[in-house]
């Protein structure tokens, strides 16, 4: 065989060049764990800073063994622990959807807990909880999986433990695997759902009737897990949206070279518009919508689509005919009139009579809808094209969440514009392509800044489980100057939210503030975006290098820094 086939052939199952290169990328650490070669746990010990939500009474009142606890006091570390307990059993799962940088959490976990004690694996996500399906993490295993994207190496999944059924299963698990922590790696419904599990499995599981630790770890793409300056950001937002910026880049790149189309891209990010903002901050398109901001306005869809055809026309004036129309993927549900129909659609597909809807094809569906809305509604409904009202009428995810990323807003907001615009003026030229960029992000290789954040996030939450911490979040702080652990009390988050018709404990998102400076940034220079190209390309991420060093602008912004530049050791 020739040296080049034999090289193709080592290359296979994760072992590209890249691959191969990207785990021996260094990863600096914050000075609590001492140095990298051999990062040591880190002690805590409480801040000033009190976390108080609107319900924190009731919180208090279904949460007393946490509460009581953590008195929702925020921990800070405080250096290396030299006290550090041997032989715990710690396991370790990923919970909804895919985030860059989920591997490197593991790895972190991994080397703080060191050989002293044990790290398992769940797989996949809550429902290998439930089912006790548990493996033991090797040193060989994190070397195989550092600095690589994805959740592959154990799964995930969207469970929402809820049944005492479920719980028991957990308990059950617990004391088979001997597990003495758990940490949760998930967005702000896993966080939640960590807060509920570190409640029950607080005391009186084992046979000396102690507890089992529960830590979570704040990943999502969307960026909707945020705490002012506790939680600048969650991990996977930086590779998801630097994802997006290069292929939004190249499409921008390819407008003002081909001169004649428009391009209408959607973006992920399930509810907030954190990631269509940030993606805007990179790429300055012609138009960027912000669901937040529609909601806020109160625009109707023929308003929204009557925006973007004025600006087809006003560039079209100057013999612009080509542009990049950024969506959020939630924008749907902001809308208010279609935020009403969506309601309205739930309470309908959630009645009795609604029994045996699974048995109607598509038309009978509709029609079946349509024949329960109130007046205005089924006019909407009959108004929408039927590749959306197909998706409306899609299946709910376990949270009970419409799957947004399912309905192709891109495309009827691209056709409502050609006809608006027609409206207004045949002749101009409109010709429009449609994208959805949403799974390219969540699971490439991470930036630099998620390789370094999520491991120093296991490094702190491994660090809590050692220091006998539970029901807390573990955060890193301070990105621009070096990295501080700490740890927010999941119980100081939780608010009561009306969910599905009853009252739920929850983790609020965080939405995109029309106040904030990434927000109002936007704002400044987007009339200037729309009516010339001005647009610039980020371009690939790199992991070496100057350019390798770059936080989120939106997050830069928001924070208050001084540069782009992220600091992390
Ligand atoms: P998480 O909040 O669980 O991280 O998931 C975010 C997300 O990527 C959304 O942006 C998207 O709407 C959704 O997951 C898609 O979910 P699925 O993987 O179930 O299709």
């Amino acid at each position: 065989m020739s040296m080049l086939l034999d090289h193709l052939l080592k290359m296979e199952n994760h072992n590209s060049i890249f691959e191969s290169a990207v785990r021996t990328l260094p990863l600096p650490v914050c000075a609590a764990f001492g140095d990298a070669a051999g990062p040591l746990p880190a002690a805590f010990a409480p801040s000033s800073h009190i976390l108080a939500t609107r319900d924190a009474e009731k919180v208090a009142a279904s949460f007393p063994d946490s509460v009581r606890a953590s008195g929702n006091v925020v921990l800070t570390s405080t250096g290396v622990n030299r006290n550090a307990p041997r032989g715990k059993r710690v396991a370790v799962l990923f919970s909804g959807g895919p985030a860059a940088g989920g591997h490197n959490v593991v790895c972190g976990l991994k080397r703080v807990l060191g050989p002293d004690n044990t790290l398992l694996g769940v797989r996949p996500g809550p429902k290998g909880l439930i089912k006790g399906s548990l493996l033991e993490i090797t040193d060989a295993d994190i070397e195989r999986f550092i600095n690589t994207g994805g959740f592959d190496f154990l799964g995930t999944d969207r469970t929402k433990i809820k049944t005492d059924a479920q719980f028991n299963s957990v308990k059950e698990s617990c004391l088979k695997h001997k597990l003495d922590a758990i940490v949760v790696i998930g967005g702000d419904d896993s966080n939640t759902n960590a807060a509920v599990l570190a409640e029950f499995l607080f005391k009186g599981i084992k046979a000396d009737g102690s507890g089992v630790q529960v830590i979570g770890v704040p990943k999502t793409i969307d960026g909707d897990l945020q705490i002012g300056k506790l939680l600048p950001i969650s991990f996977g937002f930086d590779t998801a949206t630097k994802v997006y910026g290069e292929m939004v880049g190249n499409v921008l790149q390819d407008t003002r070279s081909s001169l004649k189309y428009w391009h209408f891209i959607k973006l992920m990010g399930r509810s907030a518009s954190h990631v269509a903002l940030e993606v805007a901050l990179q790429t300055k398109p012609a138009v960027t919508l912000i669901s937040e901001e529609v909601a806020g306005e109160k625009q109707s869809l023929a308003s929204i689509v009557d925006q973007i055809a004025q600006t087809v026309v006003a560039r079209a004036s100057k013999g612009i005919n080509h542009g990049v129309v950024l969506i959020p993927e939630g924008l749907i549900e902001f809308i208010p009139e279609m935020k009403g129909l969506i309601a309205e659609l739930n309470d309908t597909l959630a009645h009795p009579d609604a029994a045996g809807f699974a048995a109607l094809n598509s038309l009978q569906k509709a029609e079946f809808v349509e024949s329960r809305l109130t007046p205005a509604n089924a006019r909407l409904w009959s108004s929408l094209p039927v590749y959306v009202v197909r998706m409306l009428l899609a299946e709910r995810d376990s949270h009970g969440n419409l799957q947004v990323s399912l309905i192709p807003t891109e495309r009827m907001l691209g056709d409502m514009v050609k006809e608006r615009v027609g409206e207004i003026d045949a002749r101009i030229p409109f010709a429009a392509h449609y994208h959805f960029f949403g799974y390219e992000g969540r699971c490439g290789a991470p930036t630099l800044f998620d390789a370094a954040y999520t491991y120093n996030l296991g490094l702190t939450a491994g660090s809590l489980i050692l220091d006998g911490r539970t029901g807390y979040m573990a955060t890193v702080t301070d990105l621009g100057r070096g990295g501080v652990p700490q740890a927010i009390p999941l119980t100081g988050l939780l608010n009561i939210e009306r969910r599905h018709g009853k009252d739920e404990f929850v983790i609020e998102k965080a939405m995109v503030k029309m106040d904030s400076p990434a927000m109002r940034y936007l704002v400044s220079r987007r009339a200037a975006w729309a009516a010339d190209d001005l647009f610039s390309s980020p371009g690939p991420r790199q992991l070496w290098g100057n350019a390798a060093r770059q936080m989120p602008i939106s997050v830069a912004l928001n924070s208050g820094a001084e540069s782009l530049e992220f600091l992390i050791g």
